[in-house]
Formats: structure tokens, C-alpha cells, sequence
């Protein structure tokens, strides 16, 4: 050990390098699942960068300690990253990070993520910082004795390094599979080349305008699907027109649910009614589409029908906008537009997204009574107690109004208080993470049913429209393999199409509903809603992203952050890129098994490229309010 301490001392540039590369093989590990030898020299090539510079601006006095702290602070960023990675698949790039101030009310869900394995990060500075202790009692302070060499070697190191890394972050610059490209590159790398596409779009945005985005969009669509042939106007156009609408985005609820039944009983019996006995729109093949921003996000995808960019949360980056949302199209025409969430409003900015979609109230934590019902605050019951008062004195006033209900009660890690529990799960799911989702997605099916009686017991749904839909999986997993969920539920079940495949319902009154296969994603309910509005988005001038599934026999939606970009759903697989289209790999969108000759999916890979490329023009180009 002394030994050890002794090479530190004399030398602390060489050791920092040397436990930090380690540290980096022990990332590409955790992470990639492999070291990869060859990419090692790409992190070798930021890191030299790094103590290069830190060895020429500090004096000996004080090597030891700044050696020391860009070693725990790479530590710290190497930890962060991979409690990031196991949480959502994805390398995190440095606005990801920057929003994990956000976590503080997520703790329980964050803590599951840490494998006590990322602590071994640490155990170099624990051994230094005890030494260092001793050393200082014992007066034997003797720092950098020894150092990299003279300043001309370190200028030239740096000069060869930072050369490496221009090379490496150049080469793998347009590759649009994120975690291929920060496999490639390093974690450190990949930041650069991060902050240099975000800067490049910034400045071709610059030269953009909307009118031509527009018209880009409306010819790339004809190429992919042709011109529309159908005559008049499209298919149940206006079909809810003046009705109240109600949508209540399902926190963490998967598609599996519907339908489920666990020891002869339902897990979703309202959904079920809804979609057998109400006569509902119900779509079984609609996916996931958030980025960053997560539950957020799904509020901004569904209003909005423009795609997250991905690098940050959209309540976050275009909070300060004001978005052509439903809400705000809805508020023109006399609507009042409500919205309802039991946290905090500052979670997430939405006090800043919410004005940005156009609502014109919210209501936040304040406005319920907390029964403690999970760390997010109050039950959906409480929610929606509160949120119904509020629209039946819209309904007596003769006002329309369009709400929006974001439910939390089924939030990860879906452990409830034993007094809600409302479904006895098999034995053989007691007590496990899949055994409490049941519980906890129960639990937001019973809810939900309570809204839809007191709609019904107060004349209020023959006027509304009700569209509910998931905000993203709630499966994780580390927590639950797919394996023991299809045992466990009797179901064929996979780790990506099926974890991704949230449900949809619509329903309208007076309208004989139907399920359908048809493949769509969150981006396609603005449009979808809309239609059944008698909105005509396009007249109005906007740019909608999304399909209007009612009027759709053909789609493809990008997926990116969880998968990455370039990724699509269409009627037939889902695709994930390699470094481009040839290395990728497909999956049947049925059976989950992989699809080996996917080369006629190519215009789709490059449709969806250039789709979510308008679309992340369409949004930067959007007014400030
Ligand atoms: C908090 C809630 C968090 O307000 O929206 O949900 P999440 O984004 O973690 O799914
Ligand atoms: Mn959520």
C-alpha cells in the first residue's frame, strides 16, 4: 500500500491517469457490457487533455490536491452517468445532467437505480483522501515531488491528445444513434460532440424560416405517402364538436394492462368497460414517444404533436414560447382550458409549460389535500375530487372547457399505502416490483372510474370527450425481467416493443367505437383529436408531426432518447439504427422476433431522419411570448 501511496506522491499525473482509465474501463463495463479495447483511446485522449491542462496550471504545492479533485470529479460524473444509464439506457449528455436537480422527488426511483458495483468508482479516493489525513498529521506534506515532466512535454502531450480527440469527436460527429456514438467516443467525447451538433443547429436556425419548414414538411409527407386521394373531408371530421374534452394521461401505464386478468380478476375494469360496454376508440399498437422531459414530455407530445428534441426536457428548453397547442387553439374558440396535477408545478417547469401550451389555469399541490398516498403527494382519487368540482362549475356556467388530468399514483416504484389497495395480487407476485404495479395501475384504473361516474351521475358525459392514454412503460428491467413478466401474466412480452406500447382510448359520445391495430404514437393524438374537434390544424397554419389515426392506414413515428435517433415504429416492425440503416436491426412489431431483410424499410429510416429534423426546426423556430 505504502508503495502504492509513494508512486502517488511522486508522481500524481501518471496515477490520476491510471486509476481514471481504469475507472473508465470499469464504465465501458457497466454500461456497454464491454470494454472495448480500441475506443479505450479516445477516453485516453480527453482525459490526457484534461490532467494536461490541470498539470500546467498548478505549482507543485499543490498537485496532490488538484489531481485529486479531477479525479473525484470525473468519479462523481463517471457515477452519475451510469445510475443515468440504468435508469433510462442512454448515456447522458451534459443538459441531462444539468436537470438532475430534478431527482429530489423521485428519490425512491433514483435509488433503485444505484447497483452497489458504481461505487467502486470511489474506492481509489477513499484510500487517497485516508492517506492524506495521515500524511498531514504526521507533517510529511510533501506534494508533487515529482510531476508529469517539463512544461514543453506536457505542451506537446496536449497538443498530440487534444489532436486525438478533434480526430476521434470529427469522425463520429454525424452519427445519429446517440449510444452509438457515445459508445464510440467515450463518454467525455461524446459531450464535445454533443455541444457542437447543438451549436450547428443553433446557427442553421439562423437562416430558417417557417413558412419554408412548412412547406419541406408538406412535401416530405407526400413522397412517403403520396397525395391523399380520399375526396371531402376526412373520416368522423367534427364528429365532437363543442364537446367538453377530458384527457387524463396515465402515469407509467403500459398497454399490457388493458385487458389483463390476474386469478379471474381484471386489473384495468374500467378501461375494460370503457372500450366493451362505452363504445370507445381503443388503438392497441401506439408507443412512447418522450425524450428527456419523461411525464412532461407525454403532456407536451400529446398537446402539441411536435417532437421532443430529445437533449432536454421541452418544458425546460421551450417554456418560454408560445406553442400553437390545443389549449390555446381551444381557448380561441371560448374553451376554458384547465390542467390538474397533484405535484408540485415548478417539477418539471411546468409553471412555465403550462402558459407555453396556452392553458389558462393549473392546479398544483395547493389545491389538494394531501392523503399521502405516495412521495408525489395526493391520491387520483383526491385529483380528480377536486378537478370534478372545478368542471361541473364550468358546466353549470354553460362553459365549455378542455382539462387535462396527469395522473401520479402509479408512479415508479408503484409502492401504495396497504388502505388503497383495491386488487390481491397471486401470491407468487406478493411483495415483488411487478406484484406492486399491478397494485398501483389498479389502483389508477379505480380512480379514473370514479371521474367517469360522477361525469355520468351529473349529466356531464353525453357533453365530453374522454381520451386517455400512458405516458410511458413502468416496467423496469432490473425490477422485473421479461421473462417473469410473461410467466407471471401469461403474456408474450418484450423489453422494448412491448414495454414501450402505451394504450389509447377515445371516447366519444354518440359515436360506436372501435379497436384498432392501426400503429400510432402519442405525437398522432393532437391530430387525432382535432379531426373529432372539426379543427382543420392546416388551415390554421400549424405544423402537426403526427398522424390522425382515424383517417391512417400507413404510419412511421421516430422514437428517440429511449431508443436512439433513427429509431422508428411503422404497421410492420420497429427498427433501431447501428452507426446508419445497413447495421441496424429490426423486430416484427406481433411477435418481437427479429426481422433479418429489412431493406425495404430504408425510405422510412430516411423519412423519420428528416421528419424529426423539421420538426426540431419547426419548434426553435416557434414565437417567444
Ligand atoms: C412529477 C411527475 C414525475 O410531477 O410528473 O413523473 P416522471 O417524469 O418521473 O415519470
Ligand atoms: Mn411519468
Amino acid at each position: 500500500m505504502n508503495a502504492v501511496i509513494d508512486v502517488y506522491r511522486r508522481s500524481p499525473f501518471w496515477a490520476t491517469f491510471v486509476l481514471v482509465m481504469l475507472k473508465m474501463v470499469l464504465f465501458r463495463q457497466f454500461n456497454f457490457g464491454t470494454i472495448q479495447i480500441d475506443r479505450l483511446l479516445a477516453d485516453a485522449a480527453a482525459v490526457l487533455v484534461i490532467l494536461c491542462i490541470a498539470e500546467l496550471l498548478t505549482t507543485a504545492r499543490w498537485k496532490s490536491v488538484v489531481f485529486g479533485s479531477v479525479n473525484g470529479l470525473l468519479s462523481l460524473i463517471l457515477f452519475a452517468c451510469s445510475v443515468y444509464f440504468a435508469f433510462f439506457g442512454s448515456v447522458p449528455t451534459y443538459t441531462a445532467l444539468s436537470g438532475l436537480d430534478q431527482v429530489g422527488q423521485v428519490g425512491d426511483s433514483v435509488k433503485a437505480a444505484i447497483s452497489p458495483k458504481f461505487y467502486v468508482l470511489f474506492a481509489d479516493l477513499v484510500v487517497l483522501v485516508v492517506f492524506a489525513l495521515f500524511s498531514l498529521r504526521g507533517k510529511t506534506r510533501r506534494s508533487g515531488a515529482g510531476s508529469a515532466g517539463k512544461p514543453l512535454y506536457v505542451g506537446i502531450a496536449l497538443i498530440i491528445a487534444l489532436g486525438a480527440s478533434v480526430v476521434y469527436v470529427r469522425t463520429d460527429m454525424d452519427i445519429s444513434n446517440e449510444l452509438v456514438q457515445a459508445e464510440r467516443l467515450g463518454v467525455l467525447n461524446y459531450q464535445v460532440a454533443t455541444a457542437i451538433n447543438e451549436r450547428r443547429a443553433n446557427e442553421a436556425i439562423k437562416d430558417a424560416d417557417p413558412e419554408k419548414t412548412a412547406a419541406a414538411l408538406e412535401q416530405l409527407e407526400q413522397e412517403q405517402f403520396g397525395t391523399k386521394t380520399q375526396a371531402g373531408m376526412p373520416k368522423l371530421f367534427g364528429a365532437a364538436k363543442g364537446k367538453n374534452v377530458i384527457v387524463v394521461q396515465l402515469e407509467s401505464f403500459q398497454d399490457i394492462l388493458v385487458g389483463l386478468e390476474l386469478g379471474g380478476k381484471e386489473v384495468t375494469p374500467v378501461l375494460n368497460d370503457l372500450i366493451e360496454n362505452d363504445g370507445s376508440y381503443y388503438w392497441t399498437n401506439i408507443f412512447q414517444q418522450i425524450g428527456q422531459g419523461n411525464t412532461s414530455d407525454a403532456e407536451w407530445n400529446v398537446n402539441t404533436g411536435i417532437y421532443p428534441t430529445g437533449t432536454e426536457a421541452m418544458s425546460k428548453g421551450y417554456g418560454d414560447r408560445a406553442v400553437p397547442a390545443l389549449p390555446r387553439l381551444l381557448a380561441e374558440d371560448g374553451y376554458v382550458t384547465n390542467t390538474f396535477h397533484v405535484n408540485d408545478v415548478t417539477f418539471w417547469d411546468r409553471n412555465r409549460m403550462y402558459p407555453a401550451l396556452g392553458f389558462t389555469k393549473y392546479y398544483d399541490k395547493p389545491f389538494f389535500e394531501n392523503d399521502k398516498f405516495n412521495a408525489l403527494g395526493a391520491s387520483d382519487e383526491e385529483m380528480y375530487r377536486v378537478g370534478f368540482d372545478v368542471l361541473q362549475q364550468h358546466h353549470k356556467e354553460g362553459k365549455p372547457f378542455y382539462a387535462q388530468f396527469i395522473t401520479t399514483s402509479s408512479h415508479h416504484p408503484f409502492w401504495i399505502p396497504e388502505k388503497f389497495k383495491k386488487i390481491d395480487v397471486p401470491q407468487s407476485l406478493k411483495k415483488t416490483q411487478l406484484g406492486y404495479y399491478i397494485e398501483a395501475t389498479n389502483y389508477t384504473d379505480y380512480a379514473l372510474g370514479l371521474l367517469i361516474d360522477n361525469l355520468k351521475q351529473n349529466g356531464m358525459w353525453e357533453d365530453t370527450m374522454l381520451v386517455v392514454y400512458g405516458d410511458h412503460f413502468g416496467i423496469q428491467e432490473k425490477e422485473a425481467a421479461p421473462e417473469f413478466v410473461e410467466e407471471q401474466l401469461g403474456i408474450n412480452y418484450d423489453n422494448r416493443i412491448a414495454r414501450f406500447n402505451v394504450p389509447l382510448l377515445i371516447h366519444v359520445p354518440g359515436v360506436e367505437g372501435a379497436s384498432s391495430k392501426q400503429v400510432g404514437g402519442q405525437l398522432d393524438i393532437m391530430a387525432t383529436v382535432s379531426n373529432l374537434l372539426g379543427l382543420d390544424l392546416k388551415e390554421k397554419g400549424l405544423s402537426i408531426f403526427g398522424k390522425d389515426l382515424l383517417n391512417t392506414d400507413k404510419n412511421v413515428l421516430g422514437m428517440r432518447y429511449y431508443l436512439p435517433t433513427g429509431s422508428f415504429f411503422n404497421n410492420d416492425i420497429m427498427f433501431i439504427p447501428g452507426k446508419g440503416f445497413e447495421d441496424g436491426t429490426a423486430y416484427d412489431i406481433e411477435t418481437y422476433e427479429p426481422v433479418a431483410d429489412f431493406s425495404k424499410y430504408r425510405g422510412d429510416y430516411d423519412y423519420i431522419l428528416n421528419l424529426m429534423k423539421l420538426s426540431d426546426e419547426y419548434v426553435k423556430l416557434l414565437p417567444k411570448r
